[in-house]
């Protein structure tokens, strides 16, 4: 199996969670983004709306990275991470949608101010961060109370939902927003406990630049 994508990449980062949990691997085939090479005509063909990862295995190729990691999930042995009970399945999807809709845009924003504008020079627009900030501190006063109650998102075991979150949680701590997680309690509970996982760690490893 390959994936093309890089080991920093939030998106990236939901399939090799899942690989990692499942006690596999994939060749990383890495995407130089800086130089445009996702809008070239050679990766456009493996992605057609020019983003990564694509997910390629044995030449069956699957690209956006909610359907990534949930092919993994079925394709590879190991614990699986959808619940068989369909009310724990529904909320895992419930969970997904709002980490899809509510949430990882308003961290994206956050991103985009802090990381990737002042890459190019740009200042960051403070006021706009306050924005996301209070949107993602909704949500999570939604998923905090759902975390008061049980372990994990879709119940009492770590799944997909869980997954879906943790590459976008960690960028809040990437963009020194990280107090937006620690001042809920069940949130930042509910992060101790799935960051503190082998596969995030293995993960949270690939990404960090190497030392010296
Ligand atoms: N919905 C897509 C989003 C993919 C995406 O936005 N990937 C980012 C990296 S995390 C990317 O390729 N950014 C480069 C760009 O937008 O030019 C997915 O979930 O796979």
């Amino acid at each position: 199996m390959k994936i093309y994508g890089l080991a920093m990449s939030t998106c990236t980062q939901r399939a090799l969670i899942v690989l990692a949990e499942k006690g596999s691997e994939a060749e990383l085939v890495p995407v130089d983004l800086m130089k445009g090479e996702h809008k070239q005509p050679a990766y456009l063909a493996r992605h057609p709306f020019g983003v990564i990862p694509v997910l390629d295995d044995d030449g069956f190729t699957v690209y956006e990275s909610r359907a990534i990691m949930r092919y993994l999930d079925q394709r590879l042995g190991g614990a699986p991470l959808t619940p068989s009970d369909p009310k724990a399945r529904a909320q895992m999807e419930q969970w997904i949608s709002v980490e899809q809709s509510y949430f990882s845009p308003h961290v994206l924003t956050i991103i985009h101010q802090r990381l990737l504008g002042p890459m190019r020079g740009a200042q960051p627009d403070e006021a706009v961060v306050d924005q996301a900030k209070g949107e993602i501190a909704k949500a999570f006063d939604v998923v905090g109370k759902a975390l008061a109650k049980q372990e994990y998102l879709a119940g009492e075991a770590f799944s997909l939902a869980d997954v879906s979150w943790m590459p976008y949680v960690q960028y809040l701590f990437v963009t020194g927003t990280g107090d937006v997680v620690t001042s809920n309690d069940h949130v930042n509970a509910w992060w101790k406990r799935v960051s503190a996982r082998p596969s995030w760690k293995r993960v949270a490893a690939q990404a960090a630049p190497p030392k010296g």
